[in-house]
C-alpha cells in the first residue's frame, strides 16, 4: 500500500493535480499561495496572485520585500479550508494561480514603477484578475496605471491607517506615502467614487477633496462602513488596496509604518465580507514587514485578507 501510493504522490503547487494522493500536508510542499498552481502560464485562468517584493519607497522601517514569501507560507496553513463566512469556496469555483514574484533589478529603483506597470498589464491582458502581495505601498501606482489602462478611472477601496495624499508633484519620486495624491493627478481614480477607511493620521491636503474618508474612529463609532463603501464605489469596476497599517500595531506589528487605534482582525473580515457584491477588477494587500513581525502575526492577518479579498471578488463571478 505505501509503495503503491509513492507512485502517485503529487505536489499541487506544481501539478495542479486535483487527483494523487489526497492528504498533503499544510507544512509541506511548495509554499505558493493557498498552495496553488505556481505557473506563469495564464491560459484559462481566473485570477492570479503575484508578488512584488519592493520595499525601497519606505519613509521607515524596510523589510516588505520579504512580505510575499511571509504571506505565501502563512496561506499554506488555510489551503484546506473555504474562507470563513462566505458560504462558498472560490477555489473550487475558479482557477487561481500563484504567478510567482515580479522580477526587477533592485539598484534601478527608477525603473521599478514601469516595471510594475507591465507586469500587471501583463495579468489584465490575459483576462485575468491581479491580486498583488507587497511590497511597500508604491506598488499600487502603478498598478492603478495598469488598471486605468484597461477600465478607465476606477474607484479606489483603500484600508489604511495613512490617507497617503501628501503632496508630491515630482514625478521621478518613488513613495510609499504619496501613490493617492499621484492617482488623482494622474486621472487613475474617480475621486468621487472612491473611499478610505480606518486612517488615523491626518494630512492637510486639497487634493483627495472628492474622496470619503472614513476614519478610524468613524469605524470604531460603529458608523455605517459597507454601506457607505457600496454606495459610493458600487457600479463600476473598483480597485481595492489593503494596506496592513489599517490593522493596530497589535494585530499587524510587522509593518513600515504602524500607528496605534487601528482596526481589530475581526473588523476587517467583517467590513470585507460586508463589502460583497462590489465590482473587483484588482487588488494588493501591502507592506507586511517580516523583520519586524512575531509569530507570523502580520503574515497570518494578511494571508486572511487576501483570500477574503478572493472571495469578494468571486462573489460576483459565482
Ligand atoms: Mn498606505
Amino acid at each position: 500500500m505505501a509503495l503503491e501510493d509513492a507512485k502517485h504522490e503529487v505536489d499541487r503547487a506544481i501539478s495542479g493535480a486535483r487527483t494523487g494522493l489526497g492528504y498533503e500536508n499544510p507544512f509541506a510542499g511548495v509554499p505558493s499561495f493557498l498552495r496553488r498552481r505556481l505557473t506563469k502560464d495564464l491560459t484559462g485562468v481566473d485570477v492570479a496572485v503575484t508578488g512584488i517584493p519592493f520595499d525601497q519607497a519606505v519613509t521607515n522601517r524596510p523589510g516588505a520585500r520579504f512580505g510575499p514569501r511571509a504571506v505565501r507560507e502563512a496561506s499554506t496553513l488555510m489551503a484546506g479550508d473555504a474562507p470563513y463566512g462566505w458560504g462558498y469556496s472560490p477555489l473550487d469555483r475558479f482557477d487561481v494561480v500563484d504567478y510567482g514574484d515580479m522580477a526587477f533589478d533592485y539598484a534601478a529603483v527608477a525603473d521599478v514603477p514601469g516595471r510594475i506597470e507591465a507586469h500587471v498589464a501583463t495579468i489584465l491582458d490575459a483576462g485575468v484578475t491581479p491580486i498583488l502581495l507587497g511590497g511597500d505601498h508604491s506598488v499600487a501606482l502603478p498598478s492603478l496605471r495598469a488598471h486605468a489602462a484597461k477600465h478607465g478611472p476606477v474607484a479606489l477601496v483603500q484600508f489604511d491607517a495613512h490617507p497617503d495624499t501628501w503632496s508630491d508633484d515630482d514625478a521621478a519620486r518613488v513613495d510609499h506615502g504619496t501613490f493617492v495624491y499621484k492617482a488623482i493627478q494622474e486621472g487613475l481614480i474617480d475621486a468621487k467614487r472612491s473611499v478610505q477607511i480606518g486612517t488615523r493620521v491626518e494630512v492637510e491636503d486639497e487634493a483627495q477633496h472628492d474622496i470619503t474618508r472614513l476614519d478610524a474612529r468613524f469605524v470604531h463609532a460603529g458608523g455605517d462602513v459597507t454601506e457607505q463603501v457600496r454606495a459610493i464605489a458600487g457600479g463600476g469596476p473598483v480597485y481595492l488596496t489593503f494596506d496592513i497599517d489599517v490593522l493596530d500595531p497589535a494585530y499587524a506589528p510587522g509593518t513600515g509604518t504602524p500607528v496605534w487605534g487601528g482596526l481589530t482582525s475581526a473588523q476587517s473580515g467583517l467590513l470585507l465580507r460586508g463589502l460583497a457584491g462590489l465590482d473587483l477588477v484588482g487588488a494588493d494587500v501591502v507592506e507586511v514587514s517580516p523583520p519586524y513581525d512575531h509569530a507570523a502575526i502580520t503574515a497570518l492577518a494578511a494571508a486572511h485578507v487576501v483570500y477574503d479579498i478572493l472571495a469578494l471578488w468571486g462573489w460576483k463571478h459565482r
